[in-house]
């Protein structure tokens, strides 16, 4: 796997002289945090200093925030959490390498770092597996995802070669395997996990809950296992998630039998397991990560699960859920944790967002991006600009800097570059577009 980039390798990226006379000058000081960078902009020309290169490459998004008139003066800047993360559901709907790419390359202007990606699910199973062939023959195959339209699956050279692109950008792929739940594609691709064995239906609606791995079955472990193997030899990144969400049809039993088979195996792999938060209510092992999704004032297991050492990433579906309607009248999107305008994705604090769950507890913020209803990248663009900037700021900048009126100013100067850029953005009526 490869090195994450050098300084070098930001400034020849960037087309940019490292460390040498030039307008622009990069540079490291290992004083400052490796995501902090230091910027002094006068009439001689721009300085820019790094904790790292990485902090140095975030540095760089901001003067291309500026745009071409830069103002004067000194920008010291890190960020309030080390998780700041984009979901994109790879599942309902198929997205290729190069839409990966291109996401990617739009995320870390906004200085996001985690690209989770929702590999699996009912309609559709899209890692190639070595010696699971028909999860992706027949479960990434033609008719898959939601009414069928959404085929396709990586195959293990293109998911490293995704994983490879996101890192020279200073981005974690954290890949995703949904189960126990979510597990329709497996059944219909290997009916014998199934309990009876039987034949199973593919499909294709939007419906969750109704599929579960057996946990009483030995088969069901050997399968996880391999999985989960094969995922964690694929991925330098230190997160495996396992999913565990919506477990509607699994008894409360076999959901925590399940989990504690599974929660463990990661970490046999060199991994950090993380799952939605429904695995609080789990025996979580001791740096287990939990994601809280729902839209609930409080949750006890949370609480818990944070009381005890555990680290949560907070992406309260009210907020941070880039698949939810704007308003009443988005062409995309579910409605069901409400309306998510872009005032509402940025005005409120991951710290105070949940009781029992404090600033030291918070490993970072997500805003997931579920693909039921998407059928292009132009669909992925308009659901995620301009709200993704909006939870991009809530992760990076700390809570008294942040203000409404001055983000919403800063992001009317994004509309002409979207536009330019061919980037099919929501023209938010919230937003004076330039
Ligand atoms: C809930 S949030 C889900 C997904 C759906 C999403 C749609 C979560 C962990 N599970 O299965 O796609 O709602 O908004």
């Amino acid at each position: 796997m490869s090195a994450p980039p050098s300084l070098g390798d930001v400034a020849a990226h960037l087309n940019l002289p490292a460390a040498a006379d030039g307008a622009i000058r990069l540079g490291l000081d290992e004083a400052l945090p490796a995501e902090a960078y230091r910027l002094e902009i006068t009439a001689a020309g721009v300085s820019l200093l790094g904790g790292s290169a990485q902090g140095v490459f975030w540095g760089v998004q901001t003067l291309r925030q500026f745009g071409t008139v830069l103002p004067g003066g000194v920008i010291e800047d890190r960020p309030r959490y080390a998780y700041r993360g984009a979901m994109l559901d790879i599942a309902r709907h198929f997205f290729t390498p190069d839409e990966i790419k291109a996401h990617i390359d739009l995320l870390v202007q906004f200085k996001i770092n985690h690209l989770h990606l929702h590999l699996t699910d009912d309609q559709g199973w899209r890692l190639e597996i070595p010696g699971w062939p028909r999860l992706t023959d027949v479960s990434g195959g033609p008719g898959t995802g939601v009414d069928g339209a959404g085929p396709g699956f990586l195959t293990c050279a293109e998911y490293v070669d995704v994983v490879e692109y996101a890192a020279a950008r200073f981005v974690t792929i954290v890949p995703e395997i949904d189960m126990p739940g979510h597990v329709n594609a497996v059944h219909v691709a290997y009916p014998e996990l199934t309990a009876d064995g039987q034949p199973v239906v593919p499909r294709t609606d939007a419906e969750v809950g109704y599929s579960s791995l057996v946990a009483g079955k030995e088969e069901t472990y050997a399968f996880v296992e391999t999985v989960l193997k094969t995922v964690a030899d694929l991925t330098p990144g230190p997160y495996l998630h396992i999913g565990g969400d919506e477990c509607l049809s699994t008894p409360p039993e076999d959901y925590r039998t399940f989990l504690a088979r599974v929660l463990p195996i990661p970490a046999r792999f060199g991994k950090t397991v993380i799952g939605w938060h429904e695995i609080a209510t789990a025996d979580l092992p001791e740096d287990a990560v939990v994601q809280y999704w729902r839209i609930e004032a409080a949750d006890e297991a949370v609480a818990r699960a944070a009381a005890t050492g555990h680290r949560v990433i907070v992406s309260p579906a009210d907020r941070t859920y880039l698949d939810m309607k704007y308003d009443a009248g988005t062409r995309l999107g579910l409605d069901w944790a409400g309306h998510v305008s872009v005032e509402r994705a940025y005005d409120w604090d991951p710290a105070e967002r949940l009781p029992g769950v404090g600033e030291e507890a918070i490993l970072g913020v997500e805003a997931p991006l579920w693909s039921e209803t998407l059928r292009s990248v132009d669909d992925v663009r308009h659901l995620t600009f301009p709200r993704l900037p909006a939870v991009a700021e809530v992760a990076w900048s700390p809570r008294e800097s942040r203000d409404w009126q001055s983000f919403r100013a800063r992001l009317a100067a994004f509309g002409p570059r979207w536009e330019a850029a061919g980037v099919s953005f929501h023209r938010s009526p919230e937003i004076d577009w330039h």
